[in-house]
């Protein structure tokens, strides 16, 4: 039990208004996990599996009412509606909190309240912050000691000092009901409220509310930043590395990248994992440097296979927790994707019979696992270093069937911005709503930026006039679709030979050419040699349509002049330039 003061009300506070049967302090303790695990096999929070095909993990069957994110009951509470700015949802804090603790009265009555500290960041980084999360599921204990550094080091960390820095998460699930479910955030307050869902992204606040919505808030002020990144490092046979960090919309294939493992033809090359999800930089040195604030992964578990993402499925052999998968009769967990033939009978992820011939999906969409990142086989020595590692390169990528060539790299630092903050995906099962649908998607952030996108893109502006040595800006996309409406690219660890000339052109030896768009390479100036792939195919995904990318260019400005007015005029600028090369 923490001893600082702040913490000791705050508690005091929650449990008077939402009256728990009892209060329990988490300390992260192997025994205490234990126990909770115990409780929740009770109590059908969890299922057994079968411990010799998965030891020590189990899966969760959430709500089928509440299985991703809700982007429409997401609010940004800052004092005035310009602070949340056009594209997040805003309510008055006041109003808001009145409203919350009107639903939250009495909702944890014959409940445990449990009370969650812990650490985003490694335990010596400046960058790392303090937690505090109320809740009543243990789904949220579980998963949040995975996830976080949890415990003890949280508490010492804070010390006594009332007035230090520190998140307030209080979430309920209440009674599971959407028409009650609404993720709130309170920026000027560092405090966080979540009620009716139990869904991750929802409920772990550690993750999209404070490593990235009050994250990035924090961030603008304190002069780092918060983004929805993974981190990684690739090493050549030489033994020269460099670390990347790439920004794709939820579902888009940050898990994957972060843990490529590169064909045989890149034998000798190292590609290690700092981070799949959320990376934390700060300037040291005129340099970006990137620390993975999280301790585990909370990944997406259809398509992971042996072929796609080998250490993906080395991590979640053991210790993990699976969302919504489906159970086969032998007590092990399947999905869509997973090597071998399906089961011929098994229980989808609701529980219900399902078999091969079964209309439904066996396991949810956004089904996912929660595993600890030391399970990653490729975890990156340097993982734990408090001044994180100097970041090379920035990627940013999205689901695009058309238009957007496989890479290419901006011209400069504000021509990497103006990438990144006009970037498209088509949207994903991660949140609640239509699939398959092309949005702007800035920087990944659409749905995680804790301020106003205007002001956010003049913090990436600022950041580069801090930089002496920016990392080079390049966009990919992985998703582009032929005739047939089939993938032109391979993907997966085939995105090595991208990498690899990502890395060429940040050491000064790859070849590019330069068009409207920024620098492309031409097919020789990629490293495709035993890959089996057509010509014609390479020259369709390295090509720019002129006339897709006079529609691009309209949608541009479609989405800048619907954010009414707070584009900076660095990237107002960037798009002229960008429609006087095509005229060129
Ligand atoms: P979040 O956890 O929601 O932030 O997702 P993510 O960005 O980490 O995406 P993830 O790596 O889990 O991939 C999401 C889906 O895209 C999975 O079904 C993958 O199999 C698929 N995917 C990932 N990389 C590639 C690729 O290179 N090519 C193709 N075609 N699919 C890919
Ligand atoms: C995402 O949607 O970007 C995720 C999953 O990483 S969740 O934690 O649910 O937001
Ligand atoms: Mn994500």
């Amino acid at each position: 039990m923490p001893q600082n003061q702040s913490v000791l009300d705050w508690v005091r506070e929650i449990a008077a208004l939402t009256q728990p049967e009892n209060i329990f302090w988490c300390d992260g303790s192997e025994r205490e996990n234990e126990f909770l695990i115990e409780e929740s096999l009770k109590q059908n929070v969890l299922i057994e599996l079968n411990q010799k095909k998965v030891p020590r993990s189990y899966l969760h069957r959430s709500n089928p009412n509440d299985v991703a994110r809700v982007e429409q009951f997401t609010f940004v509470c800052t004092p005035t509606k310009e602070e949340a700015g056009p594209t997040n949802n805003w309510s008055e804090p006041k109003e808001t909190y009145a409203k919350l603790r009107g639903l939250l009265k009495g909702a944890m009555r014959g409940r445990t309240l449990f009370v969650i500290p812990y650490i985003m960041g490694p335990p010596d980084s400046p960058l790392t912050k303090v937690g505090f999360e109320i809740t009543d599921s243990k789904y949220v204990v579980l998963n949040m000691r995975i996830m976080t550094r949890m415990g003890e080091i949280a508490v010492k960390r804070l010390g006594d000092d009332p007035n230090a820095e520190w998140n307030r998460g209080v979430h309920s699930l209440l009674d599971v009901n959407p028409e009650r479910r609404f993720i709130c955030h309170f920026p000027q307050d560092n405090a966080i409220i979540s009620v009716g869902s139990g869904y991750g992204g929802n409920v772990l606040l550690s993750k999209k509310c404070l490593a990235l919505r009050i994250g990035s808030y924090l961030a603008r002020t304190q002069g780092w930043m918060a983004e929805h990144m993974l981190i990684l490092g690739v090493e050549s046979p030489e033994g020269k590395k460099h670390y990347v960090a790439a920004a794709f919309p939820s579902a888009c294939g940050k898990t994957n990248f972060a843990m490529l493992i590169p064909p045989k033809h890149f034998k000798g090359w190292k590609v290690t994992t700092v981070g799949d999800d959320i990376g934390w930089m700060q300037i040291r040195d005129g340099q970006l440097y990137a620390v993975n604030p999280e301790n585990g992964y909370f990944g997406v578990v259809p398509g992971t296979s042996c072929k796609s993402n080998p250490n993906a499925m080395k991590s979640i052999a053991n210790d993990t927790i699976y969302t919504n998968v489906a159970l086969t009769d032998d007590g092990d967990v399947w999905w869509e994707g997973k090597d071998g033939a399906p089961p011929a009978h098994a229980f989808d992820w609701r529980g219900n019979d399902w078999t091969p011939d079964s209309k439904e999906k066996a396991a949810h969409p956004n089904s996912r696992f929660t595993t600890p990142m030391r399970n990653n086989p490729a975890l990156d020595p340097d993982v734990e270093k408090g001044e994180g590692v100097p970041i090379s390169a920035i990627i940013f990528g999205g689901r695009r069937s058309d238009t957007v060539p496989l890479v290419y790299q901006a011209f400069d630092w504000n021509h990497g911005v103006y990438l990144g903050a006009t970037m498209a995906s088509e949207t994903t099962a991660a949140a609640a709503g239509t699939v398959g649908k092309v949005r702007r998607d800035p920087m990944a952030m659409l749905p995680f930026c804790g301020y106003n996108i205007g002001q956010y893109f003049q913090h990436w502006l600022d950041i580069g006039k801090r930089l002496s040595s920016p990392p080079l800006i390049f966009n990919v996309n992985w998703f582009r679709k032929g005739v047939k409406s089939q993938f032109l690219w391979p993907g997966f660890g085939e995105n090595m030979r991208v990498l690899k000339w990502i890395i060429d052109r940040c050491e000064g030896t790859g070849g590019a050419l330069k068009s409207p768009i920024g620098w492309l390479p031409s097919p020789h100036d990629l490293d495709l040699a035993e890959l089996d792939i057509d010509h014609k195919c390479v020259a369709e995904i390295l090509g720019i349509d002129h006339e897709e990318w006079a529609k691009e260019l309209a949608e541009h400005k479609i989405f800048f002049d619907s954010l009414g007015g707070v584009v900076p005029k660095q990237l107002l600028d960037q798009r002229e330039q960008l429609a006087a090369r095509f005229k060129e």
